[in-house]
């Protein structure tokens, strides 16, 4: 029997970084994040009675652009997988098989994605195969977070809260968002998000962080409803710096940011003080640029391509 599920990727706008707990994904702030229903992963569970061992392979599909798990990435999804199964009382093994319907050099994170889907296809599994326990989607997110942080806001969307009470979808804003990726760097990244949460701590910046990202969430839920986007603006743009500024200031630093990444940024803001108007921008924990236009924004849009375009020629 197969078993399959998709779940999207989501960006955060307001971060989850550090943890209070490593082993429960317990963050030491709110986060607040878009789902990014284009952007997907999607996994299979064949249940094989022959199996010792649970499996992993790269899915491969019409649309599907395989993954390449690492052995540390392989043993963490495979946990994950297992950590469900046991939450469900199911026993047996499985082949799971992933992918996403973006090439993995695109510079996207996947984790959130992956890890939402494998969820949800091991939910199906466990339940056609003999589990009477029920769950909410609430309780799902729940379990993924387990497996991977930011993987708990992608059971809703658009816009997710990941607080002290759990994950939620939040009624942020009518707005509607065209998100756009510039990919800057599509190379591996030298200090995985995991590790990047435990080095953070490290940092002196990091006194008063959890604050800072608390006040500026309740500041852009204000903004977003009151559809003030300068302001949207302002608050999502200190506040990846802020994280950035942690990583840059640890102890040894690191850091994600590249040339092509601060090109990119001087271009927002050179629009921002022309137009007087532009896309949010924020960085996940790497180098590429991620914008968010409103719908209207079409023409402005084109503009900076254009701008973009003449800048690197
Ligand atoms: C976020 N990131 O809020 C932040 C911003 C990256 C930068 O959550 O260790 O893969 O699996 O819980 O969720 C990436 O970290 O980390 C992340 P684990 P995860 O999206």
């Amino acid at each position: 029997m197969i078993f399959k599920s998709s779940a999207p990727s989501n960006i955060a706008l307001i971060k989850y970084m550090g943890k209070l707990d490593t082993a429960n994904n317990q963050p030491t702030n709110a986060s607040f994040s878009l789902t990014l229903d284009r952007l997907t992963s999607t996994v299979e569970l064949e249940s094989d009675p022959t199996l010792k061992a649970d499996e992993w392979a790269p899915l491969t599909g019409a649309g599907l652009y395989s993954i390449e798990l690492s052995e540390k990435g392989r043993t963490k999804f495979l946990n994950h997988l297992d950590r469900v199964r046991k939450h469900f009382g199911v026993e047996g093994f499985f082949r799971v098989r992933s992918a996403n319907n973006f090439p993995s050099d695109a510079g996207i994170a996947s984790s959130a994605s992956s890890f939402a889907a494998l969820t949800l296809a091991a939910r199906s599994a466990m339940t056609e195969l003999g589990s009477s326990r029920k769950v909410t989607m609430s309780d799902l997110a729940e379990i993924s977070r387990l497996g991977s942080g930011s993987s708990c806001r992608s059971f809703f969307g658009p816009w997710v809260i990941w607080d002290k009470e759990g994950v939620r979808p939040v009624e942020a804003t009518s707005i509607q968002i065209d998100h756009e990726l510039i990919v800057v760097d599509a190379g591996k990244k030298t200090v995985s998000s995991s590790d990047a949460h435990k080095r953070c701590l490290t940092s002196a910046l990091f006194q008063g962080r959890p604050e800072r990202a608390e006040k500026r969430l309740s500041q852009l839920l204000g903004a977003l409803r009151s559809q003030d986007w300068q302001q949207c603006f302002e608050l999502t743009w200190s506040e990846f710096w802020d994280m950035h500024a942690l990583f840059e200031t640890s102890q040894p630093s690191f850091g994600y940011i590249k040339p092509g990444t601060i090109a990119v940024l001087d271009q927002v803001r050179e629009l921002w003080a022309t137009e007087k108007d532009g896309p949010l921008a924020t960085l996940d924990a790497g180098a590429n640029v991620h914008l968010l236009w409103r719908a209207d924004q079409s023409n402005l849009k084109a503009e900076f391509k254009k701008r973009s375009g003449e800048a690197s020629r």
